[in-house]
């Protein structure tokens, strides 16, 4: 670090000046000197860390808004047919690494900050993650995104710009604490706001029957959807794109003027403050009706405004008239619906080609059929959304008579195409009439309307097409596809680990890996090569200590970096069986105390890291929480295993979090029960970065297995096939739990870990069926295979060579899970959209 005074010396011979795309160093520090001073968000005394992150932050993102512009004016002009990503949920994490890597102006950037007396390292941590999701589904969108940009595709995504991120996790003695993260608190750098895209969207009200005989959706109350659009630039291309994020706003006209200079303060912007509500949080609690009903407004909110934009766009472009043949509106526009979650998206275009734009009912549905598709991101029964009839007619009652009219529809055709398929209407057919709570099932109403849908792993689709859609599968054999997930290359290899990118780029003798991942196998032929082992090995080690540092700071732990670094990150939930890892920590623990000193140094010493956010009111996700944190702090104080064994709790696990833990981990777990984990992608950013995977057969686990060899991944567990039969055999009482099980949980029950009360939590493992009883996830069946594929583990750690090979081999298997090849296979086999070749041939110069 630079002190003070060598700070203000060296930036001092900087100049103040504009030079928005300037390449040489000197220049570019000019230029974050420019907004520093002309853009001043902070009084001009200081220049710290702070100030230079927002100020190289409005710099790049300038070089940004330039190429963008044009990426906008020239799909303008060609009008190509482009795709709009809906998601209630995305979770970009920082962007100005991730802005500079894609433009390359990486070394430029460093050196201007360093004129200036700053690390472009220590600069880009001062970015406060955009954390607008909650997990795998929304960093999927992300990574999407990305590749999108990167493959030259005209394709956009539309969301919510929520005021606050997914929360902010503290650990306290009571185990998690949920805090609001203030991602907005200064500003972002990194949003546009476009005063000029403004939609009205209407909540509540009747139907009105017109003289025509048309219908219309009037009264009710009307915010204002405003546009915010953060742009995404691609790797290397100067095709940018968008993601627009609605804000709820009320207007003027509904500010009461009168109530207010009557005192009445709070009545007079009602509608001011529902409207703030909307965009407020992710997630509301919805525990509650006023929850669930917030829950709805935000997902009608998002595809009100997106489709009315796109609708827009598509009579803007071409001649400008705004007169445009409606059949043409599936050749211009492809709408994917991120899971269940913007699904009203559907009778939203029905409504507004029927009542807006006075289509009938056969050539809207023609349209909107052929314009929507539907990926299913899970089979977990609680998340499959189910919206009550009776809030959806109060809430949205035009939509709700567009649902009606589909489902009976969906009927008459059952009926007279498929007689077989009658008695399953009451299953397939889109509206619940469950006397006690009558329901809109949100996944029928997708792939009744939408023209594909996927699952996100070749086993979930196989299970989505077996089970949850067989009966649509006889109705619609070619709807259903398979989209493997996938992972963006460049923020989870070479930006977050340059280390062993590297070292990479010089044994394939090309850095064309980083936009064809596929070439990453050519690593295979060295996989034996001493010198790339030891190249290899230094750089994980590198990777490593920075953990070290990271782990150190956060938790005030030390842990020791010659240690095997065994890693956990994802949400906490039952079926992704944390309490499997944690009980088997346990179990390590109580086998290392039976020891005698001697005895331990024979074994392999481990870091057992865990992270991740429990949703607030799911109460044994959190007790798994404290349970990991009391483990934690009677084994990391205990002087006798010490030396061999950590475990660590990693709070406020998001992106950035995982940019440092992934590159520094050597062994990860993906262990939730077979048939549950539709795909998992934290699996492929770990394999990508040469950490071998202890797993079960679930999700894309079996593919990354294919991949990198069976030799390669430690594999354990029972099958999807086979957990039906485990169930039921333990209903019947047939489950004999091995003994190294009992033991586990007897250390817990004997308060080794303290004294909070974790027979909830054991309980949930005990019995044989019983709500929240009867080990539903089957953490008693799994967990003799699970140690002994641990000691397998342990064994492998201490053949240095072996486990290397195998570290390299991971990285070479992994071409596969690029989010472009999964990016390509949506755009060829489901959009049907193309690379604008234009766009391409405004590439900069360097891409080879
Ligand atoms: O989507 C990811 C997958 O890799 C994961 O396996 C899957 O669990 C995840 C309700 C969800 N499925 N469903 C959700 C998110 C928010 C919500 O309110 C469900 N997330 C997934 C990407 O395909």
């Amino acid at each position: 670090k630079v002190n003070g005074a060598a700070k203000s010396n060296t930036s001092d011979k900087i100049a103040i000046a504009a030079h928005p795309l300037a390449e040489d160093p000197t220049d570019i520090a000019s230029n974050i000197k420019y907004h520093a001073h002309y853009s001043p968000h902070f009084s001009p005394v200081k220049f710290e860390p702070e100030q230079a992150y927002y100020a190289a932050a409005e710099s790049v993102r300038d070089r940004l808004i330039q190429q963008w512009n044009e990426t906008y004016l020239h799909y303008h002009k060609v009008d190509p047919k482009q795709t709009y990503y809906l998601s209630m949920e995305f979770l970009q994490g920082r962007a100005l690494t991730n802005a500079i890597g894609n433009l390359d102006i990486q070394a430029a950037y460093s050196s201007a900050l360093n004129k200036l007396g700053h690390e472009l390292e220590e600069i880009t941590e001062q970015e406060k993650d955009m954390a607008l999701g909650n997990g795998g589904l929304g960093r999927l969108a992300s990574c999407f995104l990305d590749s999108m940009a990167t493959l030259n595709l005209p394709a956009w995504g539309y969301g919510l710009r929520y005021r606050y991120g997914l929360f902010k996790q503290r650990i306290s003695k009571a185990g998690q604490e949920e805090l609001a993260e203030d991602w907005l608190e200064k500003f972002s750098p990194w949003e546009v706001v476009r005063h000029d895209v403004v939609f009205p969207v209407r909540f509540f009200g009747h139907v009105e029957v017109l003289p025509t005989g048309s219908r219309k959706w009037v009264g009710g109350e009307v915010l204002q959807a405003l546009a915010y659009d953060v742009p995404i630039p691609g790797y290397k291309t100067k095709n940018t794109n968008s993601l627009r994020l609605w804000e709820a706003k009320a207007s003027a006209q509904d500010f009461n003027l009168f109530q207010f200079n009557d005192g009445q303060y709070l009545s007079a912007a009602e509608l001011h403050a529902r409207a703030a509500q909307i965009c407020a949080v992710l997630y509301p609690g919805d525990a509650t009706e006023e929850g669930k009903l917030l829950r709805l407004k935000q997902q009608f909110f998002l595809c009100s405004a997106s489709l009315q934009d796109i609708i827009s766009r598509f009579k803007e472009r071409k001649d400008g008239t705004g007169v445009r043949d409606w059949s043409e509106f599936p050749t211009k526009v492809a709408v994917q619906l991120n899971d269940t979650h913007p699904t009203l998206a559907i009778p939203e275009l029905m409504r507004l080609l029927m009542d807006e734009e006075g289509l009938g009912w056969d050539e809207a549905w023609d349209v909107t059929s052929k314009t929507i598709a539907y990926t299913n991101h899970t089979v977990l029964p609680e998340a499959l959304e189910k919206w009550s009839q009776a809030v959806m007619s109060k809430l949205l009652p035009r939509h709700m008579e567009i649902i009606e009219e589909i489902d009976k529809r969906f009927i008459a055709m059952i009926k007279s195409t498929s007689p077989d398929l009658e008695s399953k209407l009451s299953d397939i057919r889109i509206l619940d009439h469950n006397p006690n709570k009558p329901v809109v099932r949100m996944a029928n109403l997708c792939v009744v309307s939408g023209h594909t849908v996927n699952g996100v792993a070749q086993l979930h689709s196989d299970i989505l097409k077996a089970e949850l859609f067989a009966d649509y599968v006889s109705i619609w054999p070619t709807k259903f596809q398979n989209k493997t997930n996938g992972i963006t290359p460049r923020r989870w290899l070479k930006f977050c680990s340059p280390e062993l990118s590297v070292i990479i780029t010089k044994w394939l003798k090309t850095d064309k890996w980083v936009t064809n991942l596929d070439l990453l196998v050519g690593l295979r032929e060295f996989a034996d090569n001493p010198e790339l082992q030891a190249e290899w090995d230094s750089a994980k080690m590198a990777n490593k200590q920075r953990l070290v540092q990271y782990i150190g700071r956060v938790t005030g732990e030390t842990i020791d970096p010659n240690s095997l670094f065994d890693i956990q990150v994802k949400r906490i939930h039952e079926y992704k069986r944390q309490l499997l890892n944690i009980l088997g920590a346990v179990y390590r623990y109580k086998k290392l105390k039976e020891m005698n000193p001697e005895e331990r140094k024979t074994t392999t010493p481990r870091t057992i890291m865990i992270g991740g956010k429990a949703f607030a009111t799911y109460t044994n996700a959190k007790r798994i929480v404290k349970l990991v944190n009391d483990v934690g702090a009677v084994v990391n104080t205990d002087p006798e295993v010490n030396e061999y064994l950590k475990v660590v709790f990693v709070p406020n696990y998001n992106v950035s979090v995982a940019e440092v833990l992934i590159p520094g981990s050597e062994l990860s777990q993906h262990i939730s029960t077979a048939g549950m984990e539709a795909s998992g992608t934290s699996n492929m950013k770990f394999a990508l970065n040469g950490c071998l995977i202890i797993g079960t057969l679930d999700g894309a686990n079996v593919e990354i297995r294919e991949e990198i060899g069976e030799d390669n991944f430690f594999l354990f567990g029972a099958t999807a096939d086979q957990v039906p039969k485990l169930r039921k055999d333990r209903e019947n009482g047939l489950f004999k739990p091995d003994p190294r099980f009992e033991e586990a949980k007897q250390f817990i029950r004997s308060k080794a870990f303290g004294n909070y009360d974790y027979e909830p939590l054991l309980d949930s493992l005990e019995g044989n069926s019983g709500y929240g009883r009867g080990d539903y996830f089957l953490v008693g069946h799994d967990f003799p295979t699970y140690i002994d594929t641990q000691a397998k583990v342990d064994e492998a750690y201490k053949d240095r060579k072996r486990w290397i090979k195998m570290s390299i081999l991971s990285t070479a298997g992994s071409g596969k899970f690029s989010s472009d090849r999964t990016i390509s296979q949506y755009a060829k086999e489901i959009w049907n959209i193309e690379e604008d070749r234009n766009s391409s041939s405004r590439v900069q110069g360097n891409q080879d």
